[in-house]
């Protein structure tokens, strides 16, 4: 229970308090006192940005609850650790190894963490949607071309057995790939750097497609944000 604090506290705090009014590190000071949790990022648009390719009620049921679900399970399974709890989040899941690390850190962090990659890499729909000129030749070098690129992820995506997703990542030497992985794991666990995931978990089509995941992943490719993959690419690479 909290004491009323003696007149020379309230002092001392009123004095500490003043002391850094007006200076940066006062806010860094106030933060570091409560403990940190993981939170629900904010979505970059509207539930309904994304029509029709991904529909306004799967976003809300996908972000408010699915999301919400790893990251508060998250927080539950680091409930006795602060300090990882206050890692960004992507410097968590690349600690991790499926397999060898805690479940719970494997299933929420790394769910938590392609969750908002995904919605970081999404923007309305566009017609023949394609990545700036230089990303592309990158992929076409990679792949043989644009299209070959598309047909191979959607067969990686279409294969994927059960839960999981689709990516298009870097390697260890920063080789373009094509990976899926199972569940909520990342390309991180494996020392690769995802550059754009597919959910293909049915929460994230079945309302609207059912279990036509074929369909989904076809109209995703019109609200990829190829813009933040580029970005992505040349933050990976320039390091
Ligand atoms: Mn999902």
């Amino acid at each position: 229970m909290n004491q009323p604090l003696t007149r020379r506290q309230m002092l001392r705090t009123a004095c500490a308090a003043t002391a850094f009014v007006g200076i940066a590190p006062r806010l860094t000071r106030l933060r570091a006192a409560e403990p940190a949790q993981y939170e629900l990022p904010k979505l970059p648009y509207a539930f309904d940005a994304l029509e029709p390719a991904i529909d306004a009620a799967t976003m809300q049921l996908h972000y408010e609850k699915h999301h919400q679900a790893y990251i508060d399970n998250l927080n539950k399974a680091l409930a006795d650790q602060p300090d990882l709890r206050s890692l960004p989040i992507a410097e968590l899941v690349r600690g991790l190894v499926p397999g060898k690390s805690p479940a719970a850190l494997v299933n929420h962090g790394g769910g938590h963490l392609n969750h908002t990659m995904f919605w970081e890499s999404l923007r309305a729909p566009r017609a023949d949607n394609r990545p700036e000129k230089s990303l592309s030749e990158l992929i076409a070098r990679a792949f043989k071309t644009f299209d070959a690129f598309r047909e191979q992820f959607t067969k990686t995506a279409l294969g994927r057995f059960g839960s999981g997703w689709a990516w298009l990542a870097l390697d260890e030497r920063q080789k373009l790939i094509i990976r899926d992985t199972l569940n909520q794991e990342s390309p991180l666990m494996f020392a690769q750097q995802p550059l754009l995931g597919l959910d293909v978990w049915e929460h994230a089509y079945y309302l609207k497609y059912q279990n036509r995941r074929a369909d989904y992943i076809a109209a995703w490719w019109s609200v990829v944000n190829w813009e933040t993959v580029a970005a992505r690419f040349d933050k990976a690479t320039s390091k």
